[in-house]
């Protein structure tokens, strides 16, 4: 409580982490949300309000809101000039690119926590169109062969930034060199961090978009970046879910509920149909650019157990797959990335280190099925990586073999690790 007491600001929201992220992030927002509706529900409310207040008038919601002029953070808003898109928000400055689509299921899981259900339900009513609208977005602009995938544009929209997964993609770009100066680095030690070149290639992505001023067609014809994310199809899918329960809690709507089923089903079949590999035992980004799966485990491989995607034998396939590769007893679960792949690091970031919001994903989907023991034990780590080493943004999975400093990584005083961990608390 005390972490995300001190990360709210005045505009009404939480920064992930003081001095590395000083504005408000879409996802972020929605795991703050959660913790802070055991103790505070109102303001609770006002997170995902101020998230919404920034939506642009075609449904899109942005990944940064830049609420004030902090330069202690790059690229920032006159980099990515959100101004650029004709619907784009007037009141505040944003990206021009999005995360994964959380407040869905965020706002049930507010309902859930909430004491006063009649209240949180009025709040939800005022606040369930514009999520609608989003979703609406998704499936209208970034579906171009209408197959039920979402695409993202961006290594930022996956919120897994320098995934290893993204390493041939920027083989095959030619992006310039770009003269810029790092403010992650200064805050947090670079070999933590994605790397310069890595950094040329995120800006250049932009660049391209910001050619076209942030549309959707164009970019979905240009970008050199095109992707379909288990991670951020299986956010949409649960959302989807969250909706149309919440809709039904609320009455009427039929039409928005029917949209919302047939929306559903389709996009549940071709998650399962195009982006599960038999082979490897878990779900995998299908390069839509280059028309190729992208034939490497993450976390993100296994987030579709929390959207209930696939059927019973299919998530005990998942479960051998994860406890086969990340599952040794000298490690955390869950590592972002393969362990015994060779791209993998323990250190850096997206490359292998174990993210809160992701296990409290992996806890929730494996109790989906009943698959108690694995959920226990990532429960179990999760809650030891905190306690042992604080909130911190990101974790070593290797366990201390007394020879070496392992600990936990990135900011610290991190908002979601602080939120999800009150949640986890309160579960049983
Ligand atoms: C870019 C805020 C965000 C998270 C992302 C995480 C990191 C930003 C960055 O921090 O990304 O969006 O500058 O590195 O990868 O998941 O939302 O906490």
């Amino acid at each position: 409580m005390e972490v995300l007491d001190n990360n709210f600001q005045e505009g009404g929201f939480t920064i992930p982490s003081e001095g590395l992220y000083p504005f408000q992030w879409k996802w972020d927002s929605g795991f703050i949300a959660i913790g802070l509706s055991y103790y505070n529900i109102e303001r609770a409310k006002l997170e995902i309000n101020t998230l919404l207040d920034a939506q642009w008038g075609n449904g899109f919601i942005p990944h940064i809101v830049f609420h004030n002029e902090n330069d202690s953070y790059f690229p920032g808003a006159d980099f990515h000039k959100s101004e650029l898109h004709p619907l784009a928000s007037k009141k505040y400055r944003s990206t021009g690119m999005t995360q994964p689509p959380v407040t869905g299921f965020i706002l049930l899981e507010m309902y859930r926590i909430a004491k006063d259900k009649t209240d949180m339900l009025n709040f939800i009513k005022a606040n369930i169109d514009k999520v609608y609208n989003n979703h609406d977005y998704f499936y209208t602009h970034r579906d171009p062969f209408n197959e039920g995938l979402m695409y993202i544009y961006h290594n930022w929209e996956s919120g897994t930034d320098n995934s290893p997964v993204w390493d041939d993609i920027w083989e095959t770009m030619d992006s310039p060199k770009y003269n810029f100066v790092r403010k992650d680095t200064t805050h947090v030690d670079a070999s933590q961090r994605p790397s310069n070149r890595e950094y040329d290639h995120y800006l250049y992505i932009v660049d391209i978009a910001k050619e076209h001023h942030y549309d959707d067609a164009k970019i979905a014809e240009l970008s050199p970046f095109l992707v379909q994310d288990p991670l951020f199809n299986a956010m949409l899918i649960k959302s989807n879910e969250a909706l149309i329960e919440l809709y039904g809690l609320i009455g009427g709507n039929e039409s928005k509920i029917s949209t919302l089923k047939s929306w559903q089903e389709k996009s549940c079949k071709a998650i399962n149909s195009k982006l599960f590999d038999q082979e490897l035992g878990a779900y995998v980004h299908f390069d839509l650019r280059n028309n190729k799966p992208i034939r490497h485990i993450t976390s993100s491989s296994f987030s579709p157990l929390f959207a209930n995607i696939p059927d019973q034998d299919r998530a005990g396939i998942l479960v051998k797959t994860m406890m086969d590769r990340f599952g040794g007893e000298d490690k955390y679960l869950c590592a972002s990335f393969d362990p015994t792949n060779e791209r993998f690091n323990p250190k850096k970031y997206w490359r292998g280190p174990v993210w809160i919001n992701m296990n409290w994903i992996l806890y929730r989907g494996l109790k989906n099925y009943g698959l108690k023991e694995v959920a226990e034990r990532i429960k179990k780590d999760t809650v030891d990586l905190i306690e042992r080493f604080g909130f911190y943004e990101y974790f070593d999975c290797r366990k201390d073999d007394g020879d070496l400093e392992r600990t936990g990584y990135g900011g610290n005083n991190f908002s979601w690790s602080a939120a999800l961990f009150i949640d986890l608390m309160n579960s049983d």
